[in-house]
């Protein structure tokens, strides 16, 4: 494989760790809490999960380890969604287990579940993993979206467990994943199998969050991926003037991806899920809003913007989300009907008979194209597949219709050109942020720690994540502690509560704060790429969204204007709030930076960088880099490279800076 040189370069990085996971395996002693509850439905989970409900919460600290040097057999499975920085938890699994005992072996499940319950592995070995240490992607072992659900898969994954003398399974997923992982860790115990199961909080959606689980990894990379190109979306916008972006982004159900986004970007909307639900807002009322916007800048002779859509937006429109609903029961109880039918017609037939007549009328209502993608195949865990359908088309062409009338009327006196945009895959598999090559390192560590204990039913937690790495606090939640009943596949089910966007949280406040001064008072900020060597607060920042929630981040502008609806905020889009500090922003965002620094900056621009980390990995860009090379690297990776460019720019803060 030819390795471009940031990959060369990245070998290099050494993640940084929580102070207590650096210490001698020895002296790194578990600390149990009081036992816990599920966060709701506890009488019907402690039945469902008699051996495993209600464990304490664990953290580690120093002390002694009784467990040190056990030899260890873990397998290691990728579910789901690609997610930047899993290679990094496989690699702190690895280093864990090796650290521990040289003789423990590590085992990838290939193609995720199903790599289990086939008994399809890989052994990973020194090599392999160091090819694959603070890259992208999953392509280590693969991942799939296989759910071990059925008799026969627990089944089949227990014999694989047994064949191969596991003495744990640990499962890197998302809420539904790790769902599967509590089942089978009940499933284990309750067939007096000693192993034991463990899983990791992945997923760039960001819904995989709790008081025990700040972030799930993935999120910090997708977002500062997506907002850069967002930005730069921004910035060709103000310089043509002639478009109008509708960027759909993902995050399925939740609008976090989109919130974050937002606050990076300051875009002229950014439509929240979760409001609109609360507000129950139509399609019909968000169109007026959009084109409220759209009308109040064409005033200004601003026929150019740009909306962000997250993806799941339709799940929210209370009319779409009876309709989506009811069409998951329906394809589920009634599937051999539905699966007879021949083509859009006979389905959209079948279902004018068989949905009630909101929903029937919802459906018709709906461009046959954008019907039909409704009517795709759920995933393998019953949810609608929001990422396919194209609701920034659909808000386009219902705006379009609703402009045309205002025209009409003589409301609307602008042009209205308009691009559509998707952002989910782009993200997905980024080279990890510093932020998620540590946090997923330390979650891979964290994991064998958990493993190491013999513990069982637990999901790995690293916290304080807005602190430095070494005050991090490491340990395990309980997974049925973050469980509930819900409706799926037309009956109730155990799950692991997705987390939504809190309309009186932090970042949303943020957000609600300033939205009305973005949307008519260009305010747009470049947040530019991810950077990965260079000053702190340009590499090492965590996101908008947790440093709010965390009471640390103030927001990217502050406007005066309260926080207004969608709704209301349409009615007042004649007045443009008068927000000084984003007037500041915006006027400054305009000029290049006249900072004489800034300029010294740019004049050097043009040499390569003195940083030592640069000039290694040139000179090896055909190698892998070989572990010592590796590790003095990783000694120098604390402290920000010593190049003076970047030193002399970091002295003033960066113009465009949230
Ligand atoms: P998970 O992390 O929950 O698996 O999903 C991540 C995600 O990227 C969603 O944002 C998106 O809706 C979905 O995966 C797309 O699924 P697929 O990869 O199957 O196309």
């Amino acid at each position: 494989m030819k390795l471009s040189a940031l990959q060369t370069a990245r070998y290099q990085y050494a993640p940084k760790l929580p102070a207590v996971l650096t210490a001698k395996l020895e002296q790194i002693a578990i600390e149990a809490g009081k036992p816990t509850q599920s966060m709701a439905n506890q009488a019907e989970l402690k039945e469902l999960f008699k051996h495993t409900y209600g464990k304490p919460m664990v953290n580690f600290k120093k002390g002694k380890n009784p467990n040190a040097g056990k030899k260890l057999r873990v397998g290691v499975i990728l579910s789901g969604g690609q997610a930047p920085g899993g290679h990094n938890v496989i690699a702190g699994i690895y280093d864990g287990l090796k650290k521990g005992n040289p003789e423990s072996k590590l085992f990838g499940f290939l193609g995720g579940p199903s790599g289990l319950i086939e008994g399809s592995y890989v052994e990973i070995k020194d090599k392999f993993m160091d090819e694959y240490r603070n890259t992208g992607g999953f392509d280590i072992i693969g991942s799939g979206r296989t759910k071990i659900e059925t008799a026969d898969q627990i089944a089949a994954s227990m014999a694989t467990a047994k064949k191969m003398k596991l003495d744990a399974v640990i499962v890197i997923g998302g809420d539904d994943s790790n769902t599967n992982a509590a089942l089978l860790a009940e499933h284990f115990v309750a067939s007096g199998m000693s192993t034991q199961v463990i899983g990791v909080p992945k997923t760039i959606d960001g819904d995989l969050k709790n008081d025990m689980i700040e972030t799930s990894f993935g999120f910090d990379t997708a977002c500062k991926t997506y907002s850069e190109v967002i930005g730069n979306i921004e910035r060709d916008a103000n310089s043509a003037k002639k478009y109008w972006h509708f960027v759909k982004l993902m995050g399925r159900s939740a609008s976090h991806i989109a919130l974050e986004c937002a606050l990076q970007t300051q875009p002229n909307v950014c439509l929240i899920s979760e409001e609109v639900e609360a507000n129950k807002m139509t399609l019909r009322q968000i169109t007026d809003y959009l084109c409220g916007i759209i009308a109040k800048r064409a005033e200004n002779n601003e026929n150019f913007g740009v909306i962000l859509i997250p993806e799941g937006l339709v799940e929210f429109v209370p009319e779409m989300k009876i309709l989506i609903a009811e069409l998951n029961d329906l394809m589920s109880v009634k599937a051999d009907e539905f699966n007879k039918l021949a083509g859009f017609d006979a389905q959209a037939a079948w279902l004018a008979k068989n949905l009630s007549k909101a929903s029937a009328d919802a459906f018709a209502s709906l461009p046959a194209a954008i019907a039909a993608q409704f009517l795709m195949d759920r995933d393998p865990h019953g949810n609608v597949q929001v990422s396919r359908i194209e609701t920034e088309k659909l808000l386009i062409s219902l705006v379009e219709e609703k402009l045309k009338a205002m025209k009409k009327a003589g409301t609307y006196k602008g042009k209205f050109s308009s691009y559509n945009h998707f952002f989910g895959y782009e993200g997905r598999c980024a080279f990890p942020s510093n932020f998620d090559a540590d946090y997923c390192y330390a979650l891979g560590f964290t994991a064998f720690v958990l493993t190491n204990a013999g513990l069982t039913g637990y999901l790995s937690s690293v916290r304080n994540l807005t602190a430095p790495a070494k005050e991090w606090i490491a340990g395990g939640v309980p997974l049925t502690m973050m469980m509930n009943m819900e409706q799926r596949h037309g009956s109730q089910k155990p799950v692991i509560r997705k987390a939504l966007v809190e309309l009186d949280g932090k970042p949303f406040k943020a957000f609600a704060k300033n939205r009305d001064v973005w949307a008519i008072k260009t305010s747009f900020v470049f947040p530019g790429a991810i950077q990965y060597y260079g000053p702190d607060e340009v590499c090492n920042q965590p996101t908008q969204t947790l440093l709010l929630e965390r009471g640390i981040a103030k927001p990217a502008a502050k406007a005066k204007s309260g926080a207004k609806a969608p709704a209301k905020a349409a009615a007042k889009a004649d007045k443009p709030a008068k927000a000084p500090v984003a007037k500041k922003a915006a006027a400054k965002a305009d000029k290049p930076a006249k900072a004489p620094v800034a300029k010294k900056a740019a004049a050097k621009a043009d040499k390569p960088a003195k940083a030592p980390i640069a000039k290694k990995a040139a000179v090896k860009a055909d190698k892998p880099a070989k572990a010592p090379a590796a590790k003095k690297a990783a000694a120098k990776a604390d402290k920000p490279a010593k190049a003076p460019a970047a030193k002399k720019a970091t002295a003033k803060k960066p113009a465009a800076k949230k």
